[in-house]
């Protein structure tokens, strides 16, 4: 196994740059940049050199981490510099002299971590998350993952999988001997069924963890000149997209991220939906209503001044909010909004509010927070139905699909590995974690 090293902390400059060490050399490379073992998790004040001159590179923190008890599970180190350019690259060169010490990759200390059992994958994935959390929903979130919320959940449906798995093979052993007492199997389909209905549960949330993690899609719609990109710069308070008072001027999907609430919520702007024969008018049509089938939520923006709302909104008007644009005599009251007299904004934004709130599952941390788990989940549920309902096959196959069932929490968990799946999940990380 190589030692792996890198710089952990962000772009230089910065205050204080910290270097991480993990693998066996690690005891090696502190001797031989600071001087000495410190003792193990306490930080000690030294000069570190390089190891060939002994020039001095910087006065800094060491920290030694014996292994099993480090992040990584291995041993490692950390040095905590002065953050300047010219010392990083002093320091990269300082470590990259050492015979046998590698750059990491991305995301390769944490995937250590994952293969010593110091994280599962969820735990991973939560790292992830809260690395690139932009708000404040997403930072709970993400903190509750990577703290094992999810693990300890998965693990106790696994469990009891593995359980009843072991109470059906036994019925099996005794199977043959007569006066074994019916009725244990059943016990163990209800048990199957009852879990099914939990993990039910958890995938009907509303959404509400892949919504705090990916944000909140609202796309706005409405004829050309409705005054959507009008809108859109208001709610961005800055000149995103281009308004003027031709009819079709927007063409490709615009997007703003904005905080509401601690909610990532991403508004995007489109083209106005009308009959033409422009061919990019119509693909920027044709990418409005795709979009707009993604959406969690659709506002279509009827100018106050017509009378007639277009055919196109009709699909939309279920699920969607319609808007009286344009509303600069505050007629629609809050139902309307005005660009120009700033009327209107707050309650429309109360109105996204409270779409969003629907979506909030008020303290509790949502269990799934990406597409990943829903499929999973979904999957392993079917086959707890189908192990636990159908009466009419085999025993053998019903227990087959209880084994399903716990595998597909096993790739959840990463359990059972598929070594693409790591591949694109650690991916996600930047070198140093
Ligand atoms: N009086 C008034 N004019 C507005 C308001 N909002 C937008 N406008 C005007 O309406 C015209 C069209 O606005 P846009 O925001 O470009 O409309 P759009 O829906 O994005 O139009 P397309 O991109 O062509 O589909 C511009 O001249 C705006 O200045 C408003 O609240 N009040
Ligand atoms: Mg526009």
């Amino acid at each position: 196994m190589n030692t792996i090293y890198a710089l952990s902390s962000g772009k230089p400059p910065s205050g204080v740059a910290v270097f991480r060490v993990s693998g066996p050399q690690s005891r090696f490379v502190l001797e031989t940049i600071s001087g000495l073992v410190p003792s193990p998790r306490m930080a000690t004040l030294r000069k570190l050199r390089f190891p060939d001159s002994s020039e001095i590179v910087d006065t800094g923190l060491c920290f030694w981490f014996p292994g099993p008890e480090s992040f990584t599970g291995e041993d490692s180190a950390e040095f905590h510099l002065h953050g300047g350019p010219a010392v990083v690259q002093a320091m990269l060169k300082a470590l990259s002299d050492i015979d046998g010490l590698r750059l990491a990759e991305a995301g390769e200390f944490s995937r250590r971590a994952f293969e010593n059992g110091k994280l599962d994958l969820t735990e991973v994935e939560g790292l992830a998350d809260l690395i690139v959390a932009e708000t404040e929903m997403q930072r709970r979130q993400a903190v509750a993952q990577a703290g094992g919320v999810m693990r300890e959940q998965l693990e106790n449906w696994r469990e009891r999988i593995v359980r009843m798995r072991a109470m059906v093979e036994a019925s099996f052993d005794f199977a043959e001997e007569e006066d074994i007492p019916g009725g244990v199997e059943d016990g163990v389909w209800a048990q199957a069924a009852e879990l099914a209905r939990e993990i039910k549960a958890a995938l009907d949330n509303g959404r509400h963890g892949e919504i705090v993690r990916d944000g909140f899609q609202i796309v706005l719609l409405g004829s050309p000149n409705a005054g959507k990109s009008s809108l859109l710069n208001a709610l961005a308070r800055r000149d995103v997209a281009i308004v003027t008072s031709e009819a079709g001027t927007t063409r490709d999907l615009i997007e703003v991220h904005l905080d509401i609430d601690g909610y990532a919520v991403t508004i995007v702007d489109t083209a106005g939906m009308r009959e033409t024969e422009g061919q990019v008018e119509n693909e920027g049509i044709r990418r409005a209503k795709e979009r707009a089938g993604l959406a969690d939520l659709v506002l279509w923006l009827w100018p106050a001044a017509e009378e007639e709302l277009p055919a196109e909104a009709e699909p939309y008007l279920k699920d969607g909010l319609l808007l009286r644009s344009k509303d600069d005599e505050g007629v629609f009251g809050d139902d309307g909004v005005s660009v120009v007299r700033e009327n209107g904004m707050e309650a429309l934004l109360e109105a996204i509010r409270s779409r969003l709130d629907k979506h909030a599952n008020h303290g509790e941390f949502a269990l799934i927070t990406r597409g990943r788990h829903r499929s999973l989940l979904q999957d392993c549920t079917k086959s707890l139905d189908e192990a636990s309902s159908d009466h009419t096959l085999a025993i053998e196959i019903r227990s087959e699909k209880l084994r399903e069932s716990g595998d597909l929490i096993g790739l959840l968990t990463g359990r059972i590995e598929t070594d693409h799946l790591l591949d694109v999940i650690f991916k996600e990380f930047c070198v140093g974690k």
